[in-house]
């Protein structure tokens, strides 16, 4: 099993890559875009940072019990190499694009087989101080992969606090629809919203984590700001950005990429080494950042947490 626990005498990952490092990088990158000949001090850079691109700092204790003990994607890879088509279907569109998202103000309507519907500020669905960090995988279905450490709190308490009825059998989620702030949604390259969905009791594992920010800082909008899913033994298409509203449901919900590609893309879409897409293999993945290819795990290597939600399940056909 890949999650390990880490022992109060060993360091931190964020003490092994200081997170200063890769925010360094970028008041450099930011000192170029600011023009020839602007000459300014460290301290002056660090506030046109944080001014150029609003994202506040957004600490929160690491839980070391979910957290895997690899190397972080670089920051700048994460946040530059994006899949967010209501930002454009090129990787680089979504940071290129999506500062039009506007962030604040946000609320999420939570309806469905709820005992108490209602639509929530973002700070009410998400609050600051249950938050905690934990570094996941992302594997996408093309065949890449991240170490990205979230910030977040696990879905399953939000959702309690909503009371599913008995008839509550599925979660779905939607992104927000409007085409000034998202251009990409001027074309119908997907069937507007994008939307995905869970069973209940994956969402319910406390692995599934409904994140806010990531490498100590709030959510960059190419990665899905205000607030997104990650569940990390899918493949990434299932971790949906930006959500506006989360509905529960005694039927399986519409999900985007299930529906508009059923052979290609399944509901489940646990990240399997077996069971290829139709057009290229699954069992190898490039790390973002890395030269050569690892292998693939079952489950996206967190097996041991997941594998039982599809113990009766044939996972080739329910892929
Ligand atoms: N709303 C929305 N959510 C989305 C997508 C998208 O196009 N729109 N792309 C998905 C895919 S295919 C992946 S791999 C991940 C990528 O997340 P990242 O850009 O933060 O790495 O977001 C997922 N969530
Ligand atoms: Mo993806």
């Amino acid at each position: 099993m890949r999650i390990r626990i880490r022992r109060a005498s060993e360091p931190a990952a964020s003490e092994i890559t200081p997170e200063g490092l890769w925010l360094r990088r970028r008041e450099f990158l930011q000192a170029g875009a600011a023009g020839a000949g602007a000459l300014l001090l460290p301290s002056a850079l660090s506030a046109l940072e944080s001014r150029a691109d609003g994202l506040g700092a957004l600490k929160a204790p690491r839980n070391a019990t979910y957290s895997v003990s690899e190397d972080h994607t670089d920051y700048d890879d994460a946040t530059r190499y994006n899949n967010f088509y209501e930002f454009g279907t090129d990787k680089q569109d979504p940071k290129k694009y999506a500062h039009t998202l506007v962030r604040d103000p946000w609320s999420v309507l939570i309806d469905g087989e709820v005992g108490k519907p209602g639509r929530l500020s973002f700070e009410d669905l998400v609050p600051r101080k249950a938050l905690e960090e934990r570094v996941y995988r992302l594997r996408c279905v093309e065949a890449w992969s991240m170490v990205i450490p979230w910030i977040g709190v696990p879905l399953g308490d939000v959702l309690k606090r909503f009371e599913p009825t008995r008839k509550a059998r599925y979660v779905a989620f939607e992104t927000l629809v409007d085409p000034e702030q998202m251009p990409g949604q001027r074309r119908r390259v997907l069937d507007w919203p994008y939307r995905e969905g869970l069973r209940l009791d994956e969402a319910m594992n406390p692995l599934a984590l409904l994140a806010t920010g990531m490498y100590g800082r709030e959510l960059p909008n190419q990665n899905g700001a205000p607030v997104r899913l990650v569940v990390p033994w899918k493949y990434g298409f299932k971790s949906i950005k930006s959500i506006v509203r989360i509905h529960l449901t005694e039927d399986q919900p519409f999900t985007t990429w299930n529906d508009s590609a059923p052979q290609e893309y399944g509901f489940y879409a646990n990240v399997n080494p077996d069971v290829h897409h139709p057009r290229w293999r699954q069992s190898r993945e490039r790390r973002i950042g890395e030269f050569g290819k690892r292998k693939t795990l079952p489950f996206n290597g967190y097996a041991e947490e997941v594998a039982g939600l599809y113990k009766r399940m044939d996972l080739a056909e329910f892929y």
